[in-house]
């Protein structure tokens, strides 16, 4: 069987990475529709080789979709899922905007593929940062427990979407010299105050929230309790952007359970975990950093190491694309999975 797709901000960061991946994992498409803002309705798009002209997205657009895969910012997802699922499609959903509401579930099918069978029309695919962080949670807490998780982000511009990617490059070409009057984009699009990106270090994702955390900071808390199934569990996070383009780097923290748990035992497990990929010899400068996990699907871990003080303590770095395996890949493998699992 094949499906009718639409794919709803085909223009941005993370839609052109969707259409990437619905070409390379042979994703059993009849039709496909591109939709993103009336600024870009009418212009082509190419797709296998192929011309498309890009709709505006309006609620007739979605007629006889199956799939929506949504990525065109929490406000278009807001009015528009609600929309495709009436008409008939199951959405998932790269936004924010429905992944903490009770009745949807938040997928990572390496940690919770059995969710998807419990949903309600939109499933939501989790933020990037997450995303890469639970791959290497679950198989941890599966064989050892997991007590506290602390993180601590690196994360690329990419991440804020294409009008960032622009901004780094054309700032790194004045070589630090930018002025904050020419800063557009970062911390956060929209906002009074903006400062550069290039040869800097923002420790601001998103805005603030009243407890003094930045919403991508809420996000992974968040996310993190709920993909897992875990709602009492301990997660504190710092989340802060850096010049890199794609690719988030992370600096865990973990608490495991069980007394006794050695870094060979840390490292076995990740290295039979579905999706994960251990890169870390020492003796041969070999971790994971953002400029290789580019264009890989892989969640990259690396440097793992015992807490010198606390024996259930460990230290571990998670690398992995932002737009591939944190947004694009993990929207279609769930999309793969609903096949999979006849859920669709
Ligand atoms: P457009 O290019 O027409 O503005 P990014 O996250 O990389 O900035 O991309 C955002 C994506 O969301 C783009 O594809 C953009 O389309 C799309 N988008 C933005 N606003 C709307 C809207 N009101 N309706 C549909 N798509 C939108
Ligand atoms: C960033 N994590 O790197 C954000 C982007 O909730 O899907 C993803 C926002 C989201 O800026």
């Amino acid at each position: 069987k094949s499906y009718t797709v639409a794919v709803v901000g085909a223009t941005g960061a993370v839609g052109e990475k969707m259409m990437e991946q619905l070409e390379k994992r042979k994703f059993p498409i009849q039709h496909i529709k591109f939709l993103a803002s009336k600024r870009s309705a009418g212009k082509s798009i190419v797709f296998k080789g192929q011309s498309y002209t890009i709709e505006e997205a309006t609620p007739e657009a979605f007629n006889g979709v199956d799939i929506a895969l949504f990525s065109a910012g929490g406000s278009v997802s807001k009015e528009l899922a609600p929309e495709a699922v009436k008409r008939g499609a199951v959405v998932i959903d790269n936004t924010s905007a429905f992944r903490m509401d009770k009745d949807i579930v938040l997928v990572v099918p390496e940690v919770n593929r059995q969710d998807l069978k419990l949903h309600t029309g939109i499933i939501a695919n989790p933020n990037c940062s997450t995303i890469q962080m639970v791959c290497a949670l679950q198989p941890i807490k599966d064989a050892f427990g997991l007590n506290n998780v602390i993180v601590s982000t690196y994360q690329a511009v990419s991440g804020a979407g294409v009008v960032a990617i622009n901004e780094l490059e054309a700032q790194s070409l004045t070589f630090g010299k930018t002025k904050i009057s020419e800063a557009q984009v970062l911390p956060v699009k929209g906002a009074e105050i903006h400062y550069p990106i290039a040869f800097n270090v923002i420790p601001q994702i998103d805005t603030f929230d009243d407890n003094g955390y930045t919403l991508e900071e809420m996000k992974m808390i968040n996310e993190t309790k709920k993909i897992m199934h875990m709602p009492n569990l301990s997660v504190a996070a710092t989340c802060v952007r850096l010049p890199v383009v794609s690719g988030h780097s992370e600096s865990v923290f973990v608490e495991v359970e069980k007394a006794g748990v050695s870094v060979s035992d840390i490292r076995s497990v990740l290295e039979s975990a579905k999706g994960i990929k251990v890169l870390d010899n020492p003796a041969k400068q070999e971790y994971p950093m953002p400029l290789f996990a580019e264009g890989q699907d892989e969640v990259f871990v690396g440097r793992i190491r015992k807490d010198l003080s606390n024996d259930k303590g460990f230290h571990i770095w998670i690398v992995a694309d932002n737009l591939l395996k944190g947004a694009a890949l993990n929207s279609i493998q769930i999309a793969e999975v609903l096949i999979e699992d006849g859920i669709i």
